[in-house]
């Protein structure tokens, strides 16, 4: 959500004006920083509050018209770190010694994880700007809830919260996040506060069913080489390259159903 808002001198402040905060970090570099208008000095510039700020002088979707010399962002908080949110998560998985990760749908559907959890299963969530835990640390069961699985640890990493979490087999694993706030005691975090992800062993295609086209995909890429193309048919998570066994795991758990909600 971003308001830019034009201040035009001596015209009387009309309508009803709207607040809103601004929220995106990437957006704040378009933006110039406010400055001081004189009295009855024409300025086309845009006034703009920084990122976590109130703006105020937008009506209705249109640009507010202000007394000379006021320019509310003048009178606005001093800038500080903006509130973070979450842009974007993976399902993480250490395919023999390589990391591979799977983007993960911040909405619905939930991402399908067809792979086992292996030996290190992470779910990273990136935010906008760094965070802390508003207590000073960042535990399971605390600041983050997994539901469908097993929160192991976690770890802020700058603006990442790492979960090590193993998800249960055949469920909707919610990763639910709270008690989260910008780095240095700044605003809490917004937006959404969990992610879904569907764990469905075998399902590489990430439609509704672990079935026989599952299974010929995984064929189609038997003794290649676990890489960036091809990891989601590591099932079992074992790295070198796709084999029987990454067959047999999605053979075993062939019309198994999951769903999320
Ligand atoms: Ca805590
Ligand atoms: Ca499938
Ligand atoms: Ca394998």
């Amino acid at each position: 959500m971003i308001r830019k808002c034009r201040y035009t001198p001596m015209v009387a402040l009309a309508s009803i004006v709207t607040f809103a905060i601004v929220t995106s970090e990437s957006a704040r570099a378009d933006l110039a920083p406010c400055k001081a208008v004189s009295a009855g000095a024409e300025t086309t510039s845009n006034a703009v509050a920084n990122v976590g700020q109130t703006v105020i002088g937008r009506a209705s979707g249109r640009d507010v018209q202000m007394h000379a010399g006021i320019l509310p962002c003048l009178t606005l908080p001093p800038v500080g770190p903006g509130a973070p949110q979450m842009t974007l998560a993976v399902s993480r998985r250490t395919h023999g010694l390589t990391s591979f990760d799977l983007s993960l749908n911040l909405t619905n559907p939930a991402t399908v994880e067809p792979r086992q959890n292996g030996a290190a299963p992470t779910v990273i969530i990136v935010f906008s700007g760094n965070i802390e835990a508003a207590d000073g640390s960042a535990d399971c069961g605390d600041e983050v809830v997994v539901n469908n699985g097993t929160c192991n640890s976690v770890v802020v990493a700058s603006n990442r919260l790492v979960v090590n979490a193993d998800f249960d087999v055949n469920a909707c694993v919610t990763v639910k996040f709270t008690g989260l706030r910008a780095a240095g005691g700044g605003p809490d975090v917004i937006g959404e506060n969990d992610v879904d992800i569907l764990a469905h062993t075998g399902n590489v295609d990430g439609n509704a069913a672990v079935n026989i086209l599952d299974l010929q995909a995984i064929k189609n890429r038997l003794i290649q080489p676990v890489n960036n193309a091809t990891f989601l048919f590591d099932v079992n998570v074992t790295g070198g390259a796709i084999n029987i066994l990454d067959l047999q795991v999605t053979k075993n758990n062939l019309f198994q159903p999951a769903a999320c909600p």
